[in-house]
């Protein structure tokens, strides 16, 4: 059986970009992990403004957007029932304020998925470490985050826990957690210590060269399963060095270079970013982080907006569906060889083209297959090999040296099934 994605799975792939939004009681303290024990009375975002955040997520190309509902410290951003500890409390609206709902009212607007980070490890909460009260807690909050605010897409289970030798310990009921989220929004992909989205493995926006949305399932995540699973990779990372804003990082957003690196190393290796972007103090997205995402908008359009290969005379060496498919720009369509493993596309560019960026695409939902490629470019005696790969699922970006060439062609040289490619587009970027 070919593990293939589920119709959520496929839609936050294709999305492609989610922003996440760090915002909390360490925005007031300049730290990044609360200890439980802080003031609500400091959380007061006088000019909070959640349009402002989706405006700037949105203009930039973000498609969804997570929330720390509540972080590690144990604060909500929301209305619970269930705790004192939370913007009821806070001098922020007078105790009548909801970060959530704000946020959810702003998604809706501008057509912005939502989704939201609620930690498992809560300092704050006397019942964190009696596991079944625990538990209970948890899933109640769940419950409200998954009622009261309309449709949610992502939820994000955070596996940090800082419970120190002495601390308490908690054991988590995942199953049963899942269980909440499936039944009131059945459509809500679970992420990171879930059963629907992976974590990458580490915090700098990088995936693997070689990343399979298939792999071995986890027996905590995914208890019972046997058989391999759709398990597609998310890239977490913050444009700044922490998570939370502080003032004095407001100098040290990273650099547009910086995020276009991340984008070809998330994106282009077949993963979904997930770039935080904090609120300040005030409750707006800094200047200088709106600045950039700006940019980072900009640059990426002037590469893809023009893709040499698009609409271009190619043939393959088999076809059971059409070549030129991979050259439509649908996303519906595919070139497929007879009935073998490899499979070789040639597309004609009618005259020499400069380009440094190549993109190819499968046909994810029939699920992920290719082993291996290279991509060769006719330098009007040879074919020359400019570029190659292992992997390549929902989107493969290479990157390499200006080449000019009149043909070019895509080379699979090995696959778990016959290749289904949906696009193979070729590029010129001002920066990498
Ligand atoms: C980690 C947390 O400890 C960080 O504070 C942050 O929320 C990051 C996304 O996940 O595990």
């Amino acid at each position: 059986m070919i593990a293939k994605p589920t119709t959520q799975q496929l839609a936050w792939q294709e999305a492609e970009l989610t922003m996440f939004l760090h915002f909390g009681v360490n925005t007031f303290t300049d730290r990044e992990w609360g200890e439980g024990t802080e003031d609500p009375k400091i959380f007061n975002p006088i000019d909070l403004d959640a349009r402002q955040w989706v405006q700037s997520a949105k203009d930039a190309g973000f498609k969804y957007m997570i929330l720390t509902a509540k972080h590690h410290d144990g604060f909500c951003l929301f209305q619970s029932k269930y705790t004192e500890h939370s913007v009821k409390n806070s001098p922020w609206k007078n105790g009548k304020g909801d970060v959530v709902k704000e946020l959810s009212d702003a998604c809706r607007e501008f057509g912005v998925k939502m989704g939201f980070y609620l930690s498992p490890w809560d300092r704050h909460e006397q019942s964190y470490g009696d596991s079944p009260v625990y538990n209970q807690y948890f899933k109640n909050q769940l419950a409200e985050l998954l009622t009261n605010y309309g449709e949610m897409a992502e939820v994000w289970f955070d596996g940090a826990c800082g419970e120190g030798p002495n601390g308490k310990r908690q054991e988590y009921d995942w199953a049963g957690f899942y269980d909440v989220v499936r039944k009131h929004q059945p459509n809500a992909l679970i992420a990171i210590c879930g059963p629907d989205v992976r974590w990458v493995g580490n915090e700098d926006g990088y995936a693997r060269e070689t990343e399979w949305s298939v792999q071995e399932p986890n027996p905590t995540f995914h208890p019972g399963a046997t058989d391999k699973i759709w398990y597609p990779a998310e890239c977490d990372v913050s444009i700044r060095p922490g998570w939370f804003w502080h003032a004095s990082e407001d100098e040290r957003v990273k650099s547009l270079e910086h995020l276009i690196d991340i984008y070809y190393k998330s994106v282009g290796r077949n993963s979904v970013l997930l770039l935080n972007v904090p609120p300040n103090n005030r409750g707006l997205i800094a200047d200088p982080d709106v600045q950039r995402l700006k940019e980072f908008r900009k640059s990426l359009d002037e590469t893809f907006t023009v893709d040499f290969a698009m609409g271009k005379p190619v043939s393959a060496d088999s076809v059971e569906l059409p070549a030129s498919s991979a050259v439509d720009g649908r996303g519906d369509t595919y070139w497929m060889p007879k009935e073998k493993t490899t499979g070789t596309l040639e597309v004609d560019l009618g005259k020499p083209v400069t380009f440094n960026v190549s993109m190819v695409k499968e046909y994810i939902p029939m699920g992920q297959g290719v082993e291996a490629y290279s991509i060769e470019a006719w330098d009007g005696t040879e074919w020359k090999v400019i570029s190659t790969g292992t992997t390549i699922g929902h989107k493969k970006l290479d990157r390499f040296s200006d080449v000019t060439a009149s043909k070019v062609r895509l080379n699979i040289q090995k696959s778990q099934f016959t290749p289904q490619i949906r696009a193979f587009g070729l590029f010129k970027a001002s920066r990498f």
